[in-house]
């Protein structure tokens, strides 16, 4: 109930937004229907913040808030000023002697304006740089109560969440649909203190010690002295690393396979990788991982789609997130836990908790659902909140800890380190995104950027001058974090790793052997594309010898697609049971939000297409039309695509509607030469568009003449997932449950299971 409160009072607010947007546009604003040349001179109103951040600090430099109206203060008012907030009368010319004399160093503003211009720019994260964010909600179930007494876990409590997805290697500017692992980082502005849980979409790390971070990182990011490739792993240095550092096979497997290229980032895994230790109220611990699950199902794109999006839409996950949370298709995931045993040797069914290059599988241990998080708003700012949001491992609440794995402890160092110099400075805690929700009484004083009036003359403890004050937390009772007392052995000082943690091929193994044949397909095609890339032939070897240890059918693929012997393995193969919920096909999904284009002939047949449209619509998706030319339909439809504009990689599923009227050029042309009766050709855009889809293995519907023109572009009408008839509303709904289970890979004959 608690969960359908929020998703509406989310629409409801959706709803106000576009509203206040839907206000009379002022004569020659965007939108309004009467161009002109000249700016606008009244003011639209500004956007409200969002609900969890009240736009920038209202009070003014002696602590107090001030009087002025909030859109003075947000830099939304109606004159623009200097920084001081005088106003300005001239923004577009220089001080100078004289209309053609020099400019006047005397130009305060000019000096000013250009200034703060020239360090717009500030370091993009070392790692994850490019990504995408978004507000939201967090709904805790209740049920979590047994493994943890953290607060926000409670029954119906509401949370407000920033929630960061990203790549990990390319930079700020780089394409989204790279293939590489995606970040998944959520910041809880809990009651009880922020609470980061900073994940990735694949449940498994590179390397087992944090110490090796800067090496990974070194060997995916471009080669040094060319600096390419940009944001790709197929490259001599990473696979020159990763086949000698062969902890990294399990994860760069999950790499090769579609969890490397994802759909979307609302159809998207999240885990939070390490185990970590919480406690409940009475005291108890046990281990835990964390999940998320996407309400929408995970789901990816092919390869050919992703390369053709890193160029016709580098921004591609960005923009479906935004766009479907501004049409109110609120992304949401459940949060889930594995609740594991703490026993002292932090084994599990003989799986080292600590070891982050090693999951638990499902089977073994069944991911509970304790909460559900919802997206409903986008960044009003993406600098102010995307960019300068900074996620903390360390950031924990009470009720849960950390562990000994030793990648979890490294970055418990490197996350603060790093914004020291990204945001320059150690008060980054203050900027709008990253303040607690929770009343803040630290000792933490001056610094680079202090935006405090801090109060008080004893920023010590103990003191007496303040009145003693702040106090401590009395422990657990008064809400206090309190470490929880782990066992830390009688150890000797000294670098190594259990033996355990030089399993390095078994969970890979596990993987593949959980794969479909469609999967494994990829995860061949993904290895023998990446190790073609690599010009050593010493690199590619060693990484076939590695492929030997998971898989003897994987690597006589890849060495054959490379056109190298096949190795033996190096290692006896371990058999683990497989796990089917590591293979992302087999269900059928919910399809809010998917996008289905629908390509018209406006001088065709367009009867049907309203009743299209609406029930795309009534089913929670987005239709687009598709024509030769944008405006509207001689009906009046509004076009949202032209030919010239459009890839079939924009659409989830595709509908060709009506019949091109005959002698029609648009979609059908007729050939000159061929006379009259000659065959008829389609338009080669739209030939390649329904080309594209049939081989991406989507979902594909034609009505009357439509039919044609699939017959046209060689795309068999009778194939799997190709659906024709001469009911418009029947063919989108056999389309629509196509889709349901994303694709439709038995059109290629390829068994699923
Ligand atoms: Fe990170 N990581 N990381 N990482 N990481 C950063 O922090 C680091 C690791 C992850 O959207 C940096 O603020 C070290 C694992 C995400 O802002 C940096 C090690 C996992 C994000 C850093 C790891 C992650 C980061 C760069 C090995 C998955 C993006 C900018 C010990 C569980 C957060 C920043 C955002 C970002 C260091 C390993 C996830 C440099 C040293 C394992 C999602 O501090």
């Amino acid at each position: 109930k608690a969960v359908k409160a929020t998703v509406e009072s989310a629409a409801a607010r959706a709803a106000e937004l576009l509203a206040e947007r839907e206000a009379p546009p002022v004569p020659g604003s965007p939108g309004s229907g009467t161009p002109s040349l000249a700016e606008p001179t009244k003011p639209r109103g500004p956007l409200p913040p969002k609900p969890d951040q009240a736009g920038p600090d209202r009070r003014t430099a002696t602590g107090a808030p001030t009087d002025a109206p909030a859109e003075a203060v947000s830099g939304q008012g109606p004159f623009l000023t200097t920084s001081q907030g005088a106003r300005l009368r001239d923004s577009d010319h220089s001080l100078k002697a004289g209309e053609r004399g020099p400019t006047l160093l005397q130009d305060h503003h000019l000096r000013e304006k250009i200034t703060h211009f020239d360090h717009e720019r500030i370091p993009e994260r070392v790692v994850h740089a490019r990504g995408a964010g978004a507000h939201g909600t967090f709904i805790g179930y209740g049920n979590a109560r047994s493994v943890t007494k953290a607060g926000f876990l409670a029954k119906g409590v509401e949370t407000p969440v920033f929630v960061r997805f990203s790549t990990v290697l390319g930079s700020r500017g780089s394409a989204d649909t790279v293939r590489d692992t995606r970040g998944f980082a959520t910041k809880f502005y809990t009651d009880q203190g922020t609470f980061d849980l900073v994940g990735n979409n694949i449940p498994v790390f590179f390397i087992q010690d944090g110490i090796k971070f800067p090496d990974v990182i070194h060997a995916g990011k471009p080669h040094p002295d060319r600096e390419i490739p940009q944001a790709q792993s197929a490259h001599d240095t990473f696979w020159d690393f990763v086949s000698l550092h062969t902890e990294a096979q399990h994860h760069t497997l999950w790499n090769m396979s579609d969890r490397g290229i994802p759909r979307s980032y609302r159809t998207m895994e999240g885990f939070g990788v390490h185990t970590f230790r919480c406690v409940n109220s009475d005291g108890e611990t046990s281990l835990v991982k964390f999940h998320w699950k996407p309400v929408l199902g995970v789901h990816s794109l092919t390869w050919e789609e992703a390369q053709l999006l890193a160029g016709t839409d580098p921004d591609f996950h960005r923009r479906d997130l935004y766009d479907a949370i501004e049409a109110g298709a609120f992304p949401q995931w459940e949060l889930g836990v594995q609740v594991l045993p703490d026993t002292p040797d932090e084994l599990f069914a003989g799986i080292d908790l600590l070891d982050p290059t090693k999951l638990v599988p499902e089977e073994l241990a069944p991911v509970q659902a304790i909460g559900l998080l919802t997206l409903t708003h986008n960044p009003t700012n993406f600098f102010a909140e995307t960019e300068q949001v900074a996620y903390h491992v360390g950031n924990l609440v009470p009720g849960i800890d950390v562990t000994n794995d030793p990648l979890l402890q490294a970055r418990l160092f490197s996350y603060i380190d790093t914004q020291l110099t990204r945001l320059g400075g150690p008060n980054f805690h203050q900027i709008p995104i990253n303040r607690p929700h929770a009343p803040v009484n630290d000792m933490l004083r001056d610094g680079f950027h202090q935006d405090a009036v801090h109060g008080g003359v004893a920023p010590y403890k103990p003191n007496s001058l303040d009145g003693g004050c702040p106090f401590f937390a009395g422990g657990a009772k008064d809400g206090a974090f309190v470490d929880i007392p782990a066992h830390v052995a009688d150890a000797v000082k000294i670098r190594a790793n259990p033996a355990s943690y030089d399993d390095h091929y078994s969970q890979a193994r596990q993987f593949w052997l959980s794969m479909t044949p469609v999967e494994k397909e990829h995860i061949v095609a993904a290895y023998t594309f990446e190790l073609a890339k690599c010009f050593e032939q010493s690199v590619k070897e060693r990484q076939l010898l590695a492929l030997a240890n998971i898989d003897s059918d994987l690597c006589a693929q890849v060495a054959a697609g490379l056109g190298l012997p096949a190795p033996k393995p190096s290692e006896p193969l371990v058999d683990l049971d497989p796990s089917p919920a590591l293979s992302q096909l087999g269900d059928v999904w919910p399809t809010d939000g998917r996008m289905i284009g629908i390509i018209v002939d406006p001088d065709g047949d367009l009867s049907g297409l309203d009743a299209v449209r609406a029930a795309v619509s009534a089913a929670g998706m987005v239709p687009l039309v598709v024509a030769p030319y944008g405006g509207k339909l001689p009906d009046g439809t509004t076009i949202q695509r032209t030919f010239a504009a459009t890839r079939s990689v924009e659409y989830d599923a595709v509908l060709v509607a009506g019949s091109p009227a005959p002698g029609a050029d648009a979609l059908v042309v007729r050939d000159s030469k061929a006379g009259e009766e000659g065959a008829p050709l389609l338009d080669p855009r739209v030939a390649l568009l329904l080309q594209e889809c049939f081989r991406h293995a989507k979902a594909i519907g034609a009505w009357g003449a439509g039919i044609d023109a699939l017959e046209v572009a060689g795309v068999a009408a009778d194939a799997p997932g190709v659906l024709g008839g001469d009911d418009p509303e029947a063919v989108f709904a056999g389309v629509h449950t196509a889709l349901g289970a994303h694709r439709v890979w038995e059109r290629f004959g390829t068994v699923l299971s």
